[in-house]
């Protein structure tokens, strides 16, 4: 396999950092590059990763200490168009991995500042990149990180980006109709609009890829050395939802299902991430196309995740209970979910599935960091899909200029509940 030279734009996130230290490890020449904004916005929102990470540059010299292998690490903001241009004119990548977004349902559904500030930064950063493209690489590959939430819960199979229609006598292939969910879910979307619409005039060469929600916490580069952590969410902001269950776990907590849990979604382990994307990149789109693959492992309903994470707690003798809080979104409780995920595995994806010993060894990770959980963060939903955020977020004066996020009163750290009270979190709301 050729080495290509990758840029990773979102490399300090979640999944950009544990991707950017696989595609490394596998010889390719990796750029990383980030803005932090998600540091700052983790300030100004009172939130932190639970599983501490060090700087960029520490993180980049450590790998080079324990692997020799160098990862070329730019701050950079997707939004600054000419920094994006000069830095494609410059690298002349293969390939682009996108993960750099404002990734996060609930911040989006806030109120109009981070509605705004997530379709802005999202549709404008990836406007940069295809215009950069256009002008200094075109040859290269895009790899945008879309998501499965971009479809929505049609009652119909959901398939790979695009359907067969048979209409008054007519066919055609067209886009799956998407229905997303939040101004997140839709910021992807235009997103996923641009590109296609970039490929098909200028021929550039783009795969989408439709994830669904990642849980856990290891890849076996992220595990070589504490000091190579990637970030891990649990807040009701920006944590998904089997790591939150697993933290609750751990805690005592309930788990917090909200409404009836008949919600179903595609998911998979962080270390089927890196590999779907390494096999993206290593087969890339060809030129003018664009094509799209559902990134999960398997489906399952929220109420089923809870239950698997109660069973593999009661596998140890621990008791776990669920919660079913008032839902804060709107979205389906109970619907017809069929999504096909087959394109990955032809390329020879060998899935990691959800087990009790994934879910035990997460379990035993969060423990070790218990001492910075907010049970606050952690049990209680702070956005609304109809209200938007709690009081909490709310201005003095309706439309009053303010920053976009504030500094919530549970900023600091706090020791977790001694025991679960299942009553405690809806009382809350
Ligand atoms: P993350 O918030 O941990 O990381 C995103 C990174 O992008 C952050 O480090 C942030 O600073 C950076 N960033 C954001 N806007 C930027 C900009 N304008 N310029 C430069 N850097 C910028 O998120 P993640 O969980 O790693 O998700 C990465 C991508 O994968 C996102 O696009 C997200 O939509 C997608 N995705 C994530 C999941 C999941 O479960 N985590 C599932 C499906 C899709
Ligand atoms: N949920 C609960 N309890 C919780 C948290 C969430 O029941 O404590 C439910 C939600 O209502 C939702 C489902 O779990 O039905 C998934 O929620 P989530 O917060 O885990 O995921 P979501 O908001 O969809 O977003 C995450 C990532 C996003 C990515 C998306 C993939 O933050 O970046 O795009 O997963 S997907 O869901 O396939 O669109």
């Amino acid at each position: 396999m050729a080495k290509k030279t990758v840029v990773v734009l979102g490399v300090d996130g979640y999944l950009g950092w544990a991707t950017a230290l696989h595609l490394s490890q596998a010889g390719h020449d990796v750029v990383g590059i980030d803005s932090l904004v998600r540091r700052r916005w983790d300030r100004e929102c009172g939130t932190q990763s639970l599983i501490p990470i060090k700087r960029m540059p520490q993180r980049v010299a450590l790998w080079k200490r324990l692997t020799g292998r160098t990862i070329r690490w730019r701050p950079m903001d997707l939004c600054d168009a000419r920094a994006v241009t000069e830095l494609v004119k410059e690298i002349q990548p293969d390939a682009l991995i996108h993960f750099a977004e404002q990734r996060s349902a609930p911040f989006s559904m806030i109120d109009l500042p981070h509605a705004t500030l997530t379709q802005v930064n999202n549709v404008v950063g990836t406007l940069n990149l295809l215009f950069a493209l256009r002008a200094y690489a075109p040859h290269a590959h895009l790899i945008k990180l879309g998501t499965m939430g971009e479809y929505g819960t049609p009652n119909i199979d959901i398939e790979e980006g695009f359907l067969t229609i048979t209409h008054n006598g007519r066919q055609d292939r067209l886009p799956f109709p998407m229905q997303p969910g939040s101004f997140y879910h839709l910021s992807k979307l235009h997103d996923s609009h641009n590109i296609q619409f970039a490929c098909r005039i200028w021929g550039l060469r783009a795969t989408d890829l439709h994830q669904g929600v990642v849980y856990g916490n290891h890849t076996a580069e992220v595990a070589m050395h504490p000091g190579l952590a990637t970030r891990f969410d649990y807040d009701a902001i920006w944590g998904t939802v089997l790591n939150r269950f697993c933290i609750q776990a751990a805690l005592g907590l309930p788990l917090t299902v909200y409404g009836k849990g008949g919600q179903t979604r595609g998911f998979l382990d962080i270390r089927d991430t890196v590999a779907c994307v390494r096999l993206a990149l290593e087969h890339p789109a060809a030129k003018g196309e664009y094509r799209v693959f559902n990134q999960f492992t398997e489906q399952f309903s929220v109420k089923a995740l809870a239950e698997k994470v109660i069973e593999a707690r009661a596998a140890h003798g621990l008791k776990t209970s669920m919660l079913h809080l008032p839902n804060p979104r709107v979205e389906r409780e109970e619907h017809y979910y069929n999504a096909k995920h087959q394109k990955l595995l032809d390329l020879g994806l060998q899935p990691h599935y959800l087990g009790d010993t994934l879910i035990e060894s997460v379990i035993k990770t969060v423990e070790q960091h218990a001492a910075r959980v907010d049970p606050v963060e952690l049990e209680q939903p702070n956005v609304d899909w109809r209200r938007g955020g709690t009081a909490a977020w709310r201005t003095p004066v309706d439309n009053a200029p303010r920053p976009v996020v504030l500094v919530s009163p549970n900023s600091r750290p706090r020791r977790p509940l001694r025991s679960a009270d299942p009553t405690r979190a809806a009382q809350r709301r």
